[in-house]
Protein backbone atom coordinates (compact mmCIF):
# COMPACT_ATOMS: atom_id res chain seq x y z
CA UNK A 1 0.00 0.00 0.00
CA UNK A 2 1.34 3.34 -0.65
CA UNK A 3 2.29 6.35 1.43
CA UNK A 4 -1.00 8.09 2.72
CA UNK A 5 -1.12 11.88 2.10
CA UNK A 6 -3.32 13.87 4.06
CA UNK A 7 -4.36 17.10 2.54
CA UNK A 8 -6.41 19.77 4.35
CA UNK A 9 -8.86 21.29 2.40
CA UNK A 10 -10.91 23.95 4.41
CA UNK A 11 -13.39 24.60 2.00
CA UNK A 12 -16.83 26.12 2.43
CA UNK A 13 -17.72 28.37 -0.24
CA UNK A 14 -19.12 25.70 -2.28
CA UNK A 15 -22.28 26.03 -0.03
CA UNK A 16 -23.92 28.58 2.26
CA UNK A 17 -23.85 26.90 6.00
CA UNK A 18 -20.07 27.73 7.75
CA UNK A 19 -18.77 24.94 9.27
CA UNK A 20 -17.12 22.66 7.12
CA UNK A 21 -13.89 24.70 6.82
CA UNK A 22 -13.14 22.76 10.42
CA UNK A 23 -13.45 19.73 8.91
CA UNK A 24 -9.63 19.34 8.69
CA UNK A 25 -9.12 19.82 12.12
CA UNK A 26 -11.95 17.73 13.39
CA UNK A 27 -10.57 14.89 11.82
CA UNK A 28 -7.25 14.93 13.09
CA UNK A 29 -8.42 15.91 16.49
CA UNK A 30 -10.30 12.08 15.88
CA UNK A 31 -6.81 10.81 14.86
CA UNK A 32 -7.27 10.35 11.32
CA UNK A 33 -3.25 10.06 10.97
CA UNK A 34 -3.03 7.49 14.19
CA UNK A 35 -5.56 5.55 13.05
CA UNK A 36 -4.14 4.87 9.28
CA UNK A 37 -0.54 4.69 10.80
CA UNK A 38 -1.75 1.85 13.57
CA UNK A 39 -3.12 -0.08 10.66
CA UNK A 40 0.37 -0.23 9.39
CA UNK A 41 0.74 2.35 7.00
CA UNK A 42 3.10 5.33 6.50
CA UNK A 43 1.32 8.89 6.61
CA UNK A 44 2.14 12.00 5.66
CA UNK A 45 0.78 15.34 6.57
CA UNK A 46 0.53 18.07 4.21
CA UNK A 47 -1.22 20.25 6.53
CA UNK A 48 -4.43 22.58 5.27
CA UNK A 49 -4.25 24.20 1.83
CA UNK A 50 -4.63 28.27 1.44
CA UNK A 51 -6.84 29.68 -0.80
CA UNK A 52 -4.29 31.22 -3.54
CA UNK A 53 -5.05 35.05 -4.95
CA UNK A 54 -8.57 35.38 -6.83
CA UNK A 55 -8.93 35.89 -10.13
CA UNK A 56 -12.00 38.19 -11.36
CA UNK A 57 -14.17 35.40 -12.37
CA UNK A 58 -18.22 35.57 -13.53
CA UNK A 59 -21.13 33.09 -14.68
CA UNK A 60 -23.96 33.88 -16.61
CA UNK A 61 -26.39 32.36 -13.80
CA UNK A 62 -27.05 35.23 -11.26
CA UNK A 63 -27.40 32.34 -8.24
CA UNK A 64 -23.99 31.30 -8.27
CA UNK A 65 -22.06 32.28 -5.71
CA UNK A 66 -18.08 32.42 -4.51
CA UNK A 67 -17.23 31.24 -8.36
CA UNK A 68 -13.79 33.50 -7.43
CA UNK A 69 -13.39 31.26 -4.72
CA UNK A 70 -13.76 28.35 -5.77
CA UNK A 71 -12.10 28.47 -8.93
CA UNK A 72 -9.09 28.92 -6.77
CA UNK A 73 -9.62 25.78 -4.55
CA UNK A 74 -10.14 24.20 -7.56
CA UNK A 75 -6.42 24.96 -9.13
CA UNK A 76 -4.66 24.54 -6.40
CA UNK A 77 -6.71 21.21 -5.09
CA UNK A 78 -5.88 19.76 -8.89
CA UNK A 79 -2.16 20.30 -8.37
CA UNK A 80 -1.77 19.09 -5.10
CA UNK A 81 -3.52 16.38 -5.74
CA UNK A 82 -1.58 15.42 -9.22
CA UNK A 83 2.00 15.94 -6.54
CA UNK A 84 0.72 13.39 -4.40
CA UNK A 85 -0.03 11.14 -7.11
CA UNK A 86 2.90 11.87 -8.80
CA UNK A 87 5.16 10.85 -5.62
CA UNK A 88 3.29 7.64 -5.92
CA UNK A 89 1.38 8.59 -2.56
CA UNK A 90 -2.40 8.20 -1.99
CA UNK A 91 -3.95 11.17 -1.45
CA UNK A 92 -6.43 11.63 1.25
CA UNK A 93 -8.49 15.20 0.95
CA UNK A 94 -9.93 16.31 4.48
CA UNK A 95 -12.71 18.77 3.47
CA UNK A 96 -14.34 21.19 3.14
CA UNK A 97 -17.60 20.91 1.29
CA UNK A 98 -18.19 18.34 -1.82
CA UNK A 99 -16.93 21.69 -4.16
CA UNK A 100 -13.64 20.03 -3.37
CA UNK A 101 -13.65 17.43 -5.86
CA UNK A 102 -13.87 19.80 -8.54
CA UNK A 103 -10.06 19.73 -7.92
CA UNK A 104 -9.22 17.10 -6.39
CA UNK A 105 -10.73 14.41 -9.20
CA UNK A 106 -8.88 16.92 -11.84
CA UNK A 107 -5.91 16.71 -10.37
CA UNK A 108 -5.76 12.80 -10.11
CA UNK A 109 -7.21 12.60 -14.05
CA UNK A 110 -4.28 14.83 -15.08
CA UNK A 111 -2.12 12.38 -13.44
CA UNK A 112 -4.12 9.53 -14.74
CA UNK A 113 -3.80 10.85 -18.64
CA UNK A 114 0.06 11.35 -17.82
CA UNK A 115 0.84 7.39 -17.04
CA UNK A 116 -2.23 6.62 -19.69
CA UNK A 117 -4.29 4.72 -17.29
CA UNK A 118 -8.22 5.20 -17.11
CA UNK A 119 -9.49 7.01 -14.54
CA UNK A 120 -12.95 5.34 -12.62
CA UNK A 121 -14.95 7.60 -9.66
CA UNK A 122 -16.96 6.24 -7.46
CA UNK A 123 -19.56 8.68 -5.74
CA UNK A 124 -20.96 7.80 -2.23
CA UNK A 125 -23.47 10.56 -1.61
CA UNK A 126 -27.10 11.31 -1.30
CA UNK A 127 -26.82 13.60 -4.21
CA UNK A 128 -25.68 13.42 -7.75
CA UNK A 129 -24.08 16.53 -7.50
CA UNK A 130 -24.67 16.54 -12.07
CA UNK A 131 -25.59 20.53 -11.65
CA UNK A 132 -23.52 22.82 -13.86
CA UNK A 133 -22.92 26.28 -12.36
CA UNK A 134 -25.94 27.05 -15.41
CA UNK A 135 -28.60 25.03 -14.17
CA UNK A 136 -28.02 24.66 -10.29
CA UNK A 137 -30.76 26.90 -8.26
CA UNK A 138 -29.34 27.27 -5.14
CA UNK A 139 -25.88 28.57 -6.67
CA UNK A 140 -24.10 25.75 -4.25
CA UNK A 141 -20.58 24.34 -6.11
CA UNK A 142 -20.84 22.42 -4.10
CA UNK A 143 -23.90 20.56 -6.37
CA UNK A 144 -21.86 20.47 -9.35
CA UNK A 145 -18.30 18.35 -9.58
CA UNK A 146 -19.86 15.24 -10.93
CA UNK A 147 -21.17 17.34 -14.13
CA UNK A 148 -17.20 18.73 -14.55
CA UNK A 149 -15.51 15.77 -14.29
CA UNK A 150 -18.07 13.75 -17.12
CA UNK A 151 -17.43 16.85 -19.28
CA UNK A 152 -20.60 18.57 -19.19
CA UNK A 153 -20.61 22.50 -20.85
CA UNK A 154 -21.36 25.31 -18.79
CA UNK A 155 -17.65 25.19 -16.78
CA UNK A 156 -16.18 27.98 -18.99
CA UNK A 157 -14.98 29.82 -16.09
CA UNK A 158 -13.01 26.74 -14.93
CA UNK A 159 -9.55 25.07 -15.67
CA UNK A 160 -10.65 22.56 -19.31
CA UNK A 161 -11.02 19.46 -17.24
CA UNK A 162 -7.88 17.33 -18.30
CA UNK A 163 -9.29 14.53 -19.66
CA UNK A 164 -13.70 13.78 -18.19
CA UNK A 165 -14.14 10.44 -16.93
CA UNK A 166 -16.34 9.06 -19.43
CA UNK A 167 -20.22 8.05 -18.70
CA UNK A 168 -19.55 4.39 -17.99
CA UNK A 169 -16.80 4.42 -15.70
CA UNK A 170 -18.50 6.70 -13.28
CA UNK A 171 -20.74 5.71 -10.30
CA UNK A 172 -23.28 7.14 -8.01
CA UNK A 173 -24.11 5.09 -5.14
CA UNK A 174 -26.78 5.71 -2.19
CA UNK A 175 -27.98 8.54 -4.03
CA UNK A 176 -31.51 9.88 -2.88
CA UNK A 177 -31.84 13.30 -3.93
CA UNK A 178 -32.02 14.57 -7.34
CA UNK A 179 -33.11 18.15 -8.79
CA UNK A 180 -35.16 18.10 -12.02
CA UNK A 181 -32.75 19.52 -14.13
CA UNK A 182 -30.10 17.49 -12.80
CA UNK A 183 -32.08 14.31 -13.54
CA UNK A 184 -32.99 15.26 -17.25
CA UNK A 185 -29.20 14.97 -17.78
CA UNK A 186 -28.30 12.15 -15.94
CA UNK A 187 -30.74 10.35 -18.85
CA UNK A 188 -28.46 11.69 -21.25
CA UNK A 189 -25.35 9.99 -19.63
CA UNK A 190 -24.71 5.91 -19.09
CA UNK A 191 -23.71 6.66 -15.50
CA UNK A 192 -24.24 4.04 -13.27
CA UNK A 193 -27.21 5.83 -10.60
CA UNK A 194 -27.40 3.33 -7.75
CA UNK A 195 -29.92 5.53 -6.38
CA UNK A 196 -31.52 3.67 -3.19
CA UNK A 197 -34.40 2.09 -4.74
CA UNK A 198 -31.51 -0.19 -6.62
CA UNK A 199 -29.43 -0.69 -3.36
CA UNK A 200 -32.64 -1.50 -1.30
CA UNK A 201 -33.43 -4.22 -4.00
CA UNK A 202 -29.56 -5.70 -4.91
CA UNK A 203 -28.22 -4.75 -1.82
CA UNK A 204 -25.30 -2.62 -1.08
CA UNK A 205 -22.46 -5.55 -2.69
CA UNK A 206 -23.31 -6.59 -6.01
CA UNK A 207 -23.79 -3.13 -7.82
CA UNK A 208 -20.25 -2.50 -5.84
CA UNK A 209 -18.42 -5.66 -7.17
CA UNK A 210 -19.79 -5.02 -10.56
CA UNK A 211 -17.88 -1.59 -10.62
CA UNK A 212 -14.82 -2.64 -9.11
CA UNK A 213 -14.63 -5.53 -11.53
CA UNK A 214 -14.51 -3.20 -14.55
CA UNK A 215 -12.15 -1.26 -12.77
CA UNK A 216 -9.82 -4.18 -12.72
CA UNK A 217 -10.49 -5.49 -15.75
CA UNK A 218 -9.39 -2.01 -16.75
CA UNK A 219 -6.24 -1.86 -15.14
CA UNK A 220 -7.86 1.26 -13.74
CA UNK A 221 -7.24 4.12 -11.17
CA UNK A 222 -10.17 4.61 -8.81
CA UNK A 223 -11.32 8.00 -7.16
CA UNK A 224 -13.60 7.50 -4.34
CA UNK A 225 -15.54 10.66 -3.57
CA UNK A 226 -17.05 10.03 -0.12
CA UNK A 227 -20.02 12.80 1.25
CA UNK A 228 -20.85 12.44 4.87
CA UNK A 229 -24.80 12.85 3.58
CA UNK A 230 -24.16 9.10 2.05
CA UNK A 231 -24.84 7.64 5.74
CA UNK A 232 -27.91 7.86 7.09
CA UNK A 233 -28.58 11.60 9.03
CA UNK A 234 -29.35 9.19 12.81
CA UNK A 235 -25.85 8.32 12.33
CA UNK A 236 -23.87 11.54 10.84
CA UNK A 237 -25.62 14.14 11.53
CA UNK A 238 -22.61 16.71 10.91
CA UNK A 239 -23.74 17.89 7.89
CA UNK A 240 -26.13 20.70 6.75
CA UNK A 241 -27.44 18.78 3.81
CA UNK A 242 -29.17 15.28 5.97
CA UNK A 243 -31.35 13.41 3.71
CA UNK A 244 -33.58 10.95 5.38
CA UNK A 245 -32.91 6.66 4.53
CA UNK A 246 -29.01 6.63 4.16
CA UNK A 247 -26.56 3.53 4.86
CA UNK A 248 -26.47 2.28 7.87
CA UNK A 249 -23.44 1.78 10.10
CA UNK A 250 -22.89 -1.56 8.66
CA UNK A 251 -23.45 -0.99 5.43
CA UNK A 252 -21.06 1.58 5.20
CA UNK A 253 -18.62 -0.59 6.89
CA UNK A 254 -19.63 -3.13 4.47
CA UNK A 255 -18.87 -0.58 1.39
CA UNK A 256 -15.54 0.07 2.83
CA UNK A 257 -14.73 -3.15 3.58
CA UNK A 258 -15.21 -4.16 -0.27
CA UNK A 259 -13.10 -1.24 -1.76
CA UNK A 260 -9.98 -2.56 0.70
CA UNK A 261 -10.19 -6.01 -0.37
CA UNK A 262 -10.17 -4.59 -3.81
CA UNK A 263 -6.74 -2.87 -3.17
CA UNK A 264 -8.11 -0.43 -6.15
CA UNK A 265 -8.51 2.86 -4.51
CA UNK A 266 -6.39 5.30 -5.73
CA UNK A 267 -7.40 8.57 -4.03
CA UNK A 268 -9.89 9.47 -1.60
CA UNK A 269 -12.32 12.59 -0.62
CA UNK A 270 -14.09 13.03 2.79
CA UNK A 271 -16.52 15.79 2.15
CA UNK A 272 -19.15 17.83 4.14
CA UNK A 273 -18.39 17.25 7.67
CA UNK A 274 -19.46 20.62 9.54
CA UNK A 275 -18.45 19.98 13.14
CA UNK A 276 -20.14 22.59 14.14
CA UNK A 277 -23.32 20.69 13.83
CA UNK A 278 -21.93 17.46 15.22
CA UNK A 279 -23.34 15.64 18.24
CA UNK A 280 -20.07 14.90 20.54
CA UNK A 281 -18.13 14.28 17.67
CA UNK A 282 -19.44 11.10 16.71
CA UNK A 283 -19.94 12.09 12.46
CA UNK A 284 -15.83 12.72 13.04
CA UNK A 285 -15.43 9.51 14.19
CA UNK A 286 -17.88 7.68 12.46
CA UNK A 287 -15.79 9.05 9.36
CA UNK A 288 -12.34 8.29 10.62
CA UNK A 289 -13.39 4.64 11.32
CA UNK A 290 -14.80 4.12 8.07
CA UNK A 291 -11.33 5.18 6.84
CA UNK A 292 -10.10 2.31 8.97
CA UNK A 293 -12.35 0.17 7.14
CA UNK A 294 -10.80 1.28 3.61
CA UNK A 295 -7.38 0.89 4.96
CA UNK A 296 -7.62 -2.65 5.96
CA UNK A 297 -9.35 -2.57 9.76
CA UNK A 298 -10.76 -6.07 9.84
CA UNK A 299 -13.19 -7.46 12.91
CA UNK A 300 -11.68 -11.06 11.79
CA UNK A 301 -8.19 -11.58 9.22
CA UNK A 302 -9.28 -14.51 7.33
CA UNK A 303 -6.08 -16.13 5.16
CA UNK A 304 -8.92 -15.92 2.41
CA UNK A 305 -11.87 -15.16 1.91
CA UNK A 306 -14.54 -18.17 3.35
CA UNK A 307 -17.90 -16.41 2.87
B1 LIG B 1 -23.65 17.76 -1.94
C1 LIG B 1 -28.90 20.48 -4.35
N1 LIG B 1 -29.02 19.54 -5.44
O1 LIG B 1 -27.88 21.80 -6.03
C2 LIG B 1 -28.27 21.77 -4.86
O2 LIG B 1 -23.94 17.79 -0.51
C3 LIG B 1 -28.09 19.89 -3.22
O3 LIG B 1 -22.22 17.91 -2.15
C4 LIG B 1 -26.65 19.72 -3.55
O4 LIG B 1 -23.98 16.41 -2.43
C5 LIG B 1 -25.90 18.94 -2.48
O5 LIG B 1 -28.17 22.73 -4.09
C6 LIG B 1 -24.43 18.91 -2.72
C7 LIG B 1 -30.30 20.78 -3.81
MN1 LIG C 1 2.58 20.83 -8.54
MN1 LIG D 1 -21.92 15.72 -2.56
MN1 LIG E 1 -24.54 15.17 -0.72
Amino acid sequence: MPNTILIGAPIDEGQRRPGCVMGPAAYRVAGIAQAIHDLGHGVEDWGDLALPALQAATCPNPAVHSLAEVLGWTEVLADRVDDALSQGGLPIVLGGDHSLALGSVAGAAAYAARVDRPLFLLWLDAHSDFHTPLTTQSGNLHGTPVAYIAGREGFEAFPAFPKPIPAERICLYGIRSVDPAEHAALLKHDIAINDMRVLDERGIVAPLREFLDLVRDAGGMLHVSLDVDFLDPSIAPAVGTTVPGGTTFREAHLVMELLHESALVTSLDLVELNPFLDERSRTAKLMVELVGSLMGRKVFDRPTRSF
